[in-house]
């Protein structure tokens, strides 16, 4: 009994301590309220309305004014909404929507984009902490530079659609779709009209094709914003998006800012954070693309606060105009697709820069199944079928350790091929990986003598067994073990065997490659 007591009179205590003292809740953070309110000057109201959000305040350290940016309003009207894919829930999914069809073209799921609302509403997944901030009063302007290429209408509209609904307006100085030369009937007037009713929105288009670095670089040219705000065409910008980062780049314009990239999922459209969600970003040493864990030693008190990271992911982020520019933008030589990001990043940091990861920022994006665009010029890809058997390669189940297989050659351009099972890339340390040549899996072919099975091991990039050449009689040969490859079409088996041209087993035939890369690549086996 007397323990209870105890117990109860304890709780009491820490409660009233806690109503008193605790920051945003307690009885002093009314005190603090009131108090800050107060001082700020009556005159400057009016240059920095009131209604966005609870008001403005002076910081208590460093004397700028910081204000809450949310949108209350927009916050309540989207909590609101009901309807499918709504509050970001997965689409349901019949059979039929599932079909190879609705993939093609964009390497997500187009009816099921076309089928929900274009300003549905998300989830607000940040961390809870993020509810609370509030960033500097004046913050710079941004151009929002997308570019796009045969991107899918619904797609690239709630794009648009979201930026609008979730930006405060004062913030955005124009918004710049970059057409790379697209193809799709719908981008070209249809586009023009439908943005019309955005005062704000500017379209420029290439004149050939140029892939997305030096679109990005033409956006950039023309923009007028303070700060460069980047994003894909096929993103949803989240709650209170901006501000966060256009406050880092406020406090130190040297800043490069990236907010979290969440997954909106290409088959059904569910948006949820990425698997391990807060992490830096890296690079392993064939230059892919990872995300670490924040080290224990990095970790910061407060989680929802700014993190650094050594590379970004690429696509998303925002960066000081002039300073962009400083930097030397992009290397223009830089083609089609990737790399991109370390080549900025870098630049970042030698140049005495910073980079900043920013946990209260979330931007979703479509991450594709495949890559559903051409790549011009230099393409090394191919499909690769053997003469005697009229069977491909096969590379279906491939990971590291597994024995390639022949398999009936799929029609060119369904979503098998895409989807790299039977397309392969040669690289340029003549190897020859399954995979198109954007994202090429780290697995290549790999023999150990002349008659064993032909297996998909880890590239090592040190030729060996690794090395390919092919010859004018159309044998795939193996110097290392001085063999070619060679076919049983009855067990659809690959395997090395003497190299015999007459033999029709041995003899692959490379289909849709590009002659130029394909003599590059046997420079060896024809010398
Ligand atoms: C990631 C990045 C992407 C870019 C890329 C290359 C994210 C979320 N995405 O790949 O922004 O940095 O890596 O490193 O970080 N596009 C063109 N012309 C082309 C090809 C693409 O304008 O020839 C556009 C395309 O419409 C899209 C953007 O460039 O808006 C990025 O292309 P992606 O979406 O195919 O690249 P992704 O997301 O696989
Ligand atoms: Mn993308």
């Amino acid at each position: 009994m007397k323990r209870k007591q105890k117990r109860f009179l304890q709780m009491t205590l820490l409660f009233t301590v806690a109503l008193i003292f605790l920051p945003n809740v307690g009885l002093w953070s009314l005190y603090k309220d009131k108090h800050l309110v107060k001082s700020a000057e009556p005159g400057e109201q009016q240059t920095f309305p009131l209604g966005l959000g609870d008001g403005q305040f002076y910081s208590w350290t460093d004397g700028l004014r910081r204000k809450d940016w949310h949108d209350y309003e927009s916050i309540q009207k989207e909590a609101m909404r009901s309807g499918k894919g709504e509050h970001g829930k997965p689409y349901p999914l019949t059979e039929e929507d599932h079909d190879d069809s609705a993939y093609r073209e964009n390497g997500f799921n187009i009816f099921v984009s076309n089928n929900i609302a274009l300003e549905r509403s998300l989830p607000d997944i940040r961390h809870a902490n993020c509810k609370h901030k509030m960033y500097l009063e004046r913050l710079p302007n941004t151009s929002i530079i997308i570019p796009f290429h045969n991107e899918g209408w619904t797609s690239l509209l709630r794009t648009i659609h979201s930026i609008i609904n979730r930006t405060p307006g004062s913030l955005i100085a124009e918004i710049i779709l970059v057409d790379d030369f697209s193809e799709r009937e719908h981008l070209k007037d249809k586009l023009e009209e439908y943005m019309a009713r955005f005062s704000k929105v500017r379209i420029v288009r290439t004149k050939k094709r140029e892939g997305l670095i030096r679109t990005r670089l033409l956006g950039a040219s023309m923009a007028r914003g303070e700060v460069l705000t980047f994003l894909d065409s096929h993103c949803e910008v989240n709650v209170n998006w901006l501000p966060p980062l256009l406050n880092q780049i406020a406090l130190n314009h040297k800043t490069i800012v990236c907010p979290m990239i969440d997954v909106i999922d290409h088959n059904h459209f569910g948006y949820e954070a990425q698997a391990g969600d807060a992490m830096r970003g890296a690079f392993d040493w064939e230059m892919y693309y990872k995300r670490i864990p924040i080290p224990p030693e990095l970790q910061r008190a407060d989680p929802s606060d700014p993190f650094e990271s050594p590379v970004m992911a690429g696509g998303l982020f925002a960066v000081n105009r002039k300073w962009f520019w400083e930097l030397g933008g992009y290397d223009p030589g830089l083609e089609i697709w990737g790399g991109e990001q370390y080549e900025i990043s870098f630049k970042v940091w030698m140049c005495g820069g910073e980079m900043f990861d920013v946990p209260c920022s979330r931007v979703g994006h479509i991450y594709r199944k495949y890559v559903p665009y051409k790549v011009p010029s230099g393409t090394s890809l191919a499909r690769i079928r053997n003469v005697a058997a009229n069977l491909c390669v096969d590379s279906k189940h491939g990971a590291t350790g597994t024995e390639l297989r022949l398999d009936i050659c799929v029609k060119d351009g369904s979503e098998r091929t895409w989807s790299h099972e039977q397309l392969f890339t040669f690289g340029w340390r003549e190897d020859i990986r399954p995979g198109e040549p954007l994202h090429t899996r780290k697995f290549c072919f790999d023999a150990i003598s002349h008659n064993s099975p032909v297996t998909l091991y880890d590239c090592h990039g040190m030729k060996g067994n690794q090395l390919w050449g092919y010859r004018k009689d159309r044998t795939l040969f193996h110097p290392v073990s001085n063999s070619c490859m060679d076919c049983n079409p009855a067990e659809k088996k690959i395997f090395m065997a003497r190299c015999d041209p007459l033999s029709e087993t041995q003899q692959w035939i490379f289909e849709h490659i590009n002659m130029t890369v394909l003599e590059k690549f046997n420079q060896h086996a024809n010398s």
